[in-house]
């Protein structure tokens, strides 16, 4: 177990605790009974047995007494569209009454309508709505979250949306990763040419807002209602010239090649993955990329495919479940709802639900080395919570059983 003899000590020290640390050199959750946590500067320095605590540092600490409570890493909710104007429950109506999601899409509402309300939306407005969807993920313990543009498919509104995700770090003690998703769905300027669509991504908007710092990583759509392979394949070539990485929408509705596409890229991540084959788990596999599944739009949407889960165990693939909090077909703001799905639908165990909204989740993002699990030398990224299993985390449906979360630390 990870002990540190830093002569520097701790600031705090949170004894008494369940751990559930996630390592992944551990098996299972990694846990530890009677349980010991402390952190300096923001980071982890001891994760282990009480007992082993070196004296001198207690002395010096804040000391916590967690009575017994069990600590995860903090929640990271690694793939939402959390920002956006208005709102789709009209949407949702419609598809009660019968009319598909693609339907939708393809008779100029779906993402289109979200794109009209974002484009009109002041930054201000877009910012106090994201703040809300975020408070409620903060509330269950999150303590990193990934925030896709997408809905402004011009350069001007999605500045304007990376802009509001980096300022939800601003306002909340949460860390964000932005990225650009104008590879979202065909903005209505460019109706008779999509190839003009992708050239303005790839060629203006990538390099433009990755200059301006906005951008950690570049995500495309790939579906028949979207992008072809070859046209993400021109986005994720700008994108990789600049040196960002990239993840991909692939194989929701359809099996387009998209879990392959993301292999030949070296993705971060490929997500949805509801209609990848074998040949698609394989080449993920091979090139490392993460699985991130997203129940919530599963769910809304009535599909009845679920992803290839077994395929992606039996391969070694590295699996993240997250919100997909976006207006349209996941309209979530629940990590827990989405475990207690990835459960409940695709078959997850507890253990393979709670790696996927840390360890695996963090991996996704590329921040496997600062956060996602307890270990020393990461953030002191916590979250605490009231309850005598962490079966409990994955079980309950619209119950928040957090007592409290630290980040950073605090
Ligand atoms: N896949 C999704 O499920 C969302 N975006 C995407 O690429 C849907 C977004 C929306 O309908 O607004
Ligand atoms: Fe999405």
């Amino acid at each position: 177990m990870a002990r540190h003899d830093d002569p520097g000590g701790a600031e705090t020290i949170w004894l008494n605790a369940r751990l559930a640390t996630l390592a992944s050199s551990a098996n299972g959750l990694g846990t530890v009974d009677n349980g010991a946590l402390a952190a300096r500067s923001g980071r982890i320095v001891f994760v282990g047995p009480e007992e082993e605590v070196p004296a001198a540092w207690r002395a010096r600490a804040r000391i916590v007494d967690c009575v017994g409570r069990w600590i995860t890493p903090g929640l990271i909710d690694c793939h939402t569209h959390l920002v956006y104007g208005g709102d789709r429950a009209r949407e949702f109506e419609m598809r009660l009454a019968g009319a598909t999601y693609e339907e939708i899409a393809r008779s100029g509402g779906g993402i289109l309508s979200t794109v009209r309300a974002t484009r009109e939306a002041s930054e201000e407005a877009l910012l106090g709505a994201a703040l809300r969807r975020l408070d409620a993920l903060v509330a269950e313990g999150v303590t990193t979250i990934e925030v896709k543009s997408g809905y402004g498919l011009e350069e001007g509104t999605e500045r304007k949306s990376l802009r509001v995700a980096r300022r939800l770090a601003e306002n909340r003690p949460v860390a964000v990763r932005a990225t650009l998703l104008a590879a979202h769905a065909l903005p209505p300027e460019f109706a008779g040419d999509r190839a003009a669509y992708v050239e303005a991504v790839a060629e203006q908007m990538i390099p433009a807002l990755a200059a301006e710092g906005l951008v950690d990583a570049v995500d495309a759509f790939c579906e028949r209602i979207a992008f072809t392979p070859a046209e993400v394949a021109r986005v994720f070539d700008a994108a990789r010239g600049l040196g960002l990485p990239v993840k991909l929408h692939a194989d929701q509705l359809s099996n387009g090649g998209g879990a392959a596409l993301a292999a030949k890229f070296g993705a971060l991540s490929a997500d949805h993955l509801e209609y990848t084959d074998d040949a698609g788990v394989v080449a993920m596999a091979g090139a490392g990329v993460g699985a991130v599944l997203l129940p919530g739009a599963y769910y809304v949407l009535r599909e009845r495919q679920a992803p290839p889960v077994a395929l992606l165990r039996k391969h070694g693939v590295p699996i993240a479940v997250a919100t997909d909090s976006n207006p349209g077909t996941s309209p979530l703001t629940s990590l827990l709802l989405a475990l207690n799905m990835a459960a409940t639908l695709f078959g997850l165990t507890v253990d393979e639900c709670l790696a996927g909204a840390t360890r695996n989740a963090a991996k996704a993002l590329g921040v496997g080395g600062e956060t996602g699990t307890l270990e020393v030398g990461k953030w002191a990224d916590l979250a605490i919570w009231d309850i005598e299993r962490p079966a409990e985390l994955v079980y309950r449906l619209g119950f928040n059983p957090l007592h409290a979360r630290v980040w950073r630390g605090q």
